[in-house]
Order: structure tokens, then sequence, then C-alpha cells
């Protein structure tokens, strides 16, 4: 039995150090999202954009940019996660920056308390998203997200949902990470947070390392993918603000998405960062959509259920 799925567009790119993730829903519901998850019998309802404070592009303040905006987009967002939750239904994020992240994570980790289920987060991202403002010189918060839900970070960040810290390190597998800055490198060994880097699928394979990411998980695990755009290969994926070189290529990424679609615990989902400002012709923007949809198990094997 499929979970109903609502929609949620959050037209910000308030965290972010390029400007137009704020038009990632819309570009996400021209790409056919809705059509594509109903073509596989869900149930959908768009719920419709989010609203909240416009860009007002300032340099950071005391080590982080627009902290009072990212608050007040966070703080709704949680809202709206936490009450599609709680109506028994999944909840996809449409993003806006990965600084929004945190008050997705955090209602989802809220509703897991609620319920006695177990949280495991999947962080797919060519970055770890484990800065502070001491590490950080950008003060872009969407480089921080993890770090803040792992309780590192200002209090009104650390706070959202009522709850600090929201999660603990080990419910999180990061996967396909390869841009990480050295104090914060330092910090993610320090915390123990358990990454799936690109040497590691390079020498390993898709295949063991989702395996592994997806290990001790069962029937009473909720399990949030949170997809930053960026994990993918820029040659692929070109509409996103931050892109690496050397990120999985379109195959490893299906063998991905199908592997989290097979354990059939997905119960909420993000996906983050796509830029239509800097897509070709909405490429990024339809892969996205085609991701999704193994996701939710579309399935490009001949393999018989
Ligand atoms: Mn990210």
């Amino acid at each position: 039995m499929n979970l109903p799925v609502s929609l949620i567009g959050v037209p910000t790119d308030i965290g972010a150090g390029a400007r137009g993730a704020s038009m990632g829903p819309e570009a996400l519901r021209v790409a056919g999202l809705q059509a594509v998850l109903e073509s596989h019998g869900l149930q959908v309802i768009d719920r419709g954009n989010l609203g909240g404070p416009s860009n007002p592009w300032q340099p950071p303040v005391d080590g982080y940019r627009h902290l009072p905006e990212v608050v007040a987009w966070n703080t709704a967002l949680h809202d709206a996660v936490h009450t599609e939750l709680a109506r028994g239904r999944l909840p996809i994020v449409l993003g806006g920056d990965h600084c929004l992240g945190m008050g997705s994570i955090s209602a989802v980790a809220r509703h897991c308390r609620e319920t006695g289920k177990q949280l495991r987060v999947l962080w797919l991202d060519a970055h770890a998203d484990f800065n502070t403002a001491e590490l950080t010189p950008s003060g872009n918060i969407h480089g921080m997200p993890v770090a803040c839900l792992c309780g590192h970070g200002p209090a009104e960040l650390t706070g959202i949902g009522g709850h600090t810290p929201a999660i603990t390190p080990d419910v999180v597998r990061q996967i396909g990470i390869r841009s990480v800055d050295p104090g914060e490198k330092r910090f993610v060994h320090e915390v123990g947070l358990e990454v799936f880097d690109m040497r590691y699928i390079d020498e390993m394979g898709m295949r063991h390392t989702m395996e592994q990411a997806l290990m001790g998980m069962d029937e009473n695990t909720h399990l949030h993918v949170s997809f930053d755009v960026d994990f993918l290969d820029p040659e692929i994926a070109p509409g996103v603000g931050t892109t690496v070189p050397g990120g999985p290529t379109y195959r490893e990424a299906q063998l991905c998405m199908e592997m989290i679609a097979d354990t059939g615990r997905l119960a909420s989902l993000d996906v983050m960062e796509l830029n239509p400002a800097l897509d070709v012709r909405n490429r990024t923007a339809e892969l996205a959509v085609d991701l999704i949809e193994s996701l939710f198990g579309k399935s490009t094997l001949m393999r018989k259920k």
C-alpha cells in the first residue's frame, strides 16, 4: 500500500550562494512530477508553494547570511511537513536550497518521536553540509543543515521543532560526497558521521554502497531521502549552483534510487538545489523527475516482482 503523496513547494534560495533555486519547485512541476507519480497509481495532491521572506542578498552577520529569513522559511516548512506526516501522507519537498533540510528533517524526526518510528536519513549530496559559522567563510546556511540538525549551530536553527538536537549523527548516511572543507572534514570525523564518498563508490560500487547505507532498517523504519541535485555528475545535471565534477552517472543514480525503492520504506523526500537559472532547457528538472520516478518504483529492469 503506497502512501498518498503531498507536494510542498518552497520557492527560496535564501541559504544559497547563487540565486535561482527559488525557481526549482515550478521547474519540477513543469517537468511533469505530479503526472509521473500518478501514472504509477499514486494519489498526489499539490499543496502549492509556501510563502516567506524575499532574498535580501546581504553579507554574513556574525557568520550567517540571512539567518532570520532562513528561520522563517524553515519554521514554515517544519509545520507543513509535520502536518502532512500527521495526516498519514508522504511529503515531497520541492526546494529551494538545501538549508530547507532543517525544516523538513526536524519535522520528520519529530513525527518519528511521536509515533515510535526509527529514523534513517539518506543524504545524497556532493557536499557534507556539515559546516558551522566558525568553519565556513561564506556564511551560506545551505552548507550547514546537517550540523544544525545534529545540534551544532545557532539556537534559532538547532531548536526548530522544539527538540535539540533534532537528530543524532548515527541516523544519517551520506552518499556521493566529494567536496568537503578541511575544517568541516575534521568535524565530520569527530561526530562520527557515516559518509560513503565518491572514492568509496568508485572502489566498492553503488550496489555495495547502498547495501551498506540501507543496512539495519526494518518495518519500523521511517526512511527519509534528502536529494541534493548536485549529488549527480554535472555532465548530466548542470542545473545546480554548486556543481562538483565526478558525481554518480545516470546508471549509478538510477541504481541508487531503485535500491531505495526496493526497501519499501521511503516515507518522506526532499528534492533540493535545482536551479533553473543555470539549467539547459529544463533537462536537470526532467532528470530529477526521472530519478524520483525510480524512487517510487519505476523499474528499468525486465525483472519479475
Ligand atoms: Mn546539499
